[in-house]
């Protein structure tokens, strides 16, 4: 709790997270320092409304050392191993973030989502269907609004997205039903391995009332308290209890257990990544004892064809389909695109490149070859890319996806997939992924 008079905090960060925390803080009307380490972070002008100028310091980080803070809340963007933050955490300042305020404030049972992919089509799916079923719930956190802005009297159910950072500030999350989708390599600017990433991850799941995880992907695997509950899904025939696909001649049966609950082809979500996704979100809705057999719950189903930017069909012409899966950041989205998408046909022109944050792409390798016909790279780490291209792919590099989008439409053929599936994060070239995959709409629009 925040009651403490002894306590000197400050904000750290004025984006969205920053300016979030500082609001809360002064309807509780507390007092805080907010410093940030660029010189005009995008909150500067709304937080000057309510708070005191004396206090608010833009330009470095180090001014924190000279206030005599006890308590910092972090924003996400900003790593702790940053040098004076590391300094104040061995003097013991504690190091918090909006989500530890939001628990502790949080008037109604919270659902905590993380993964390396697939969060913000889970997040949002299960808004969806709990709202289908009556409640009212409401999505936020890394996606859209930041949690402490979700904060009202009259809501049944929160539905978290969290990333990695925001979990390296959570100190007792204690979710109502807390869900790790997943674990690939990914911020590796940001983490010294993959184990490391994978204990922010895990820290989705501390004192948890009931777990989700992915039994196909051991990383996800919860060390709980005998007695809390915990389903798995996977897209391989489920056990008892489980959440899994039993294939049949037109496609699959989505089952709990033995019982048959939907058969892909009543389901909007494409895709075998897509369909473990929909699993994620009825074994949640199992734990909090929604009827996942209810017909508000396949009407849903039916009709959530998924996020704009993940792997979207944004048109066919001559022939040739084209893809926008701009939000896949690393190199598990792309994966799950290739293998989703690909057959023996051969027929995926891939476009990729960007900011690779320190990712190793070697794994893109062997699904390349198996499905990609041309590969078309652009961005800062295309270089990087470049090396791991097997013999059997063709290899073009572009300064712009302008030039890429030119290039794969005069060389596909009827039949063929144009993927634009980065692999990488927009930060070197555009404002977001949105706007990087705007471009790309908008550049095969004009076709
Ligand atoms: N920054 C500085 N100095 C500072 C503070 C921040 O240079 O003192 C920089 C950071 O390095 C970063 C940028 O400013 O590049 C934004 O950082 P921030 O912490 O102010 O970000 P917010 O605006 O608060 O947005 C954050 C999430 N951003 C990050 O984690 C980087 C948003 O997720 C999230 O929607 C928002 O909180 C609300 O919860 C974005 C994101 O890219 C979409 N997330 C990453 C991802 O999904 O891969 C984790
Ligand atoms: P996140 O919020 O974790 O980034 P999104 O739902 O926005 O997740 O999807 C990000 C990327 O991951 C997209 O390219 C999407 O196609 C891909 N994706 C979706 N589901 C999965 C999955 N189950 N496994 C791997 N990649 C996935």
């Amino acid at each position: 709790s925040l009651i403490g008079s002894d306590r000197v905090r400050a904000v750290v960060g004025l984006g969205a997270t920053g300016l979030s925390c500082a609001r809360f803080l002064a309807s509780k009307g507390l007092g805080f320092y907010v410093v940030d380490s660029r010189e005009q972070p995008p909150g500067l002008e709304d937080v000057k409304a309510f708070c005191p100028p004396e206090r608010i310091f833009t330009g470095e980080l180090e001014v924190l050392e000279t206030l005599g803070v006890t308590e910092l809340f972090v924003s996400p963007g900003i790593a702790l191993k940053t040098p004076v933050l590391q300094r104040l955490a061995e003097q013991g300042v504690s190091m918090r973030g909006d989500i530890d305020l939001f628990c502790d404030y949080a008037n109604a049972p919270f659902i905590a989502i993380t993964g390396s992919n697939a969060k913000s089509t889970v997040t949002s799916l299960l808004a969806l269907l709990l709202q289908a079923v009556g409640h009212k719930a409401i999505a936020g956190g890394n996606l859209g609004l930041p949690a402490l802005d979700l904060l009202a009297p009259d809501v049944d159910f929160y539905v978290l997205e969290l990333s990695s950072f925001q979990l390296e500030t959570t100190h007792a999350l204690q979710a109502d039903v807390a869900c790790l989708l997943n674990v690939s390599e990914d911020h590796m600017d940001r983490y010294d391995d993959l184990y490391s990433y994978q204990r922010a991850k895990q820290r989705v799941y501390r004192g948890c009332k009931a777990a989700v995880c992915n039994k196909q992907d051991i990383l996800t695997a919860p060390l709980l308290a005998e007695g809390v509950p915990v389903r798995a899904f996977t897209t391989k025939s489920p056990d008892l209890k489980e959440f899994g696909l039993l294939p049949d001649e037109s496609g699959a049966w989505l089952c709990r257990g033995v019982e048959r609950l939907y058969h892909t082809s009543q389901i909007a979500l494409k895709g075998s990544h897509n369909h473990a996704n929909v699993l994620a979100c009825l074994a949640m809705l199992e734990l909090l004892k929604v009827d996942v057999t209810s017909s508000k719950i396949a009407a849903v189903l039916a009709e959530f064809g998924g996020l704009a930017h993940r792997c979207e069909t944004i048109r066919e012409h001559q022939g040739v389909t084209y893809i926008n899966d701009s939000k896949g950041t690393n190199v598990g989205a792309t994966l799950a695109a290739l293998q989703g998408l690909g057959s023996n046909q051969k027929n995926i022109l891939l476009l990729a490149g960007g900011d690779g944050k320190g990712a190793e792409f070697k794994d893109l390798a062997k699904p390349m070859l198996a499905y990609v016909r041309h590969l078309y790279l652009f961005g800062k780490d295309a270089h990087r890319i470049a090396e791991i291209v097997p013999e059997g792919v063709e290899l073009s590099r572009f300064d712009t996806l302008d030039d890429m989008v030119a290039a794969s439409s005069q060389l596909a053929r009827p039949g063929d997939i144009v993927l634009f599936s980065p692999a990488c994060s927009s930060l070197d070239m555009y404002k977001n992924f949105e706007q990087r995959g705007q471009h790309f709409v908008d550049l095969v629009n004009q076709l």
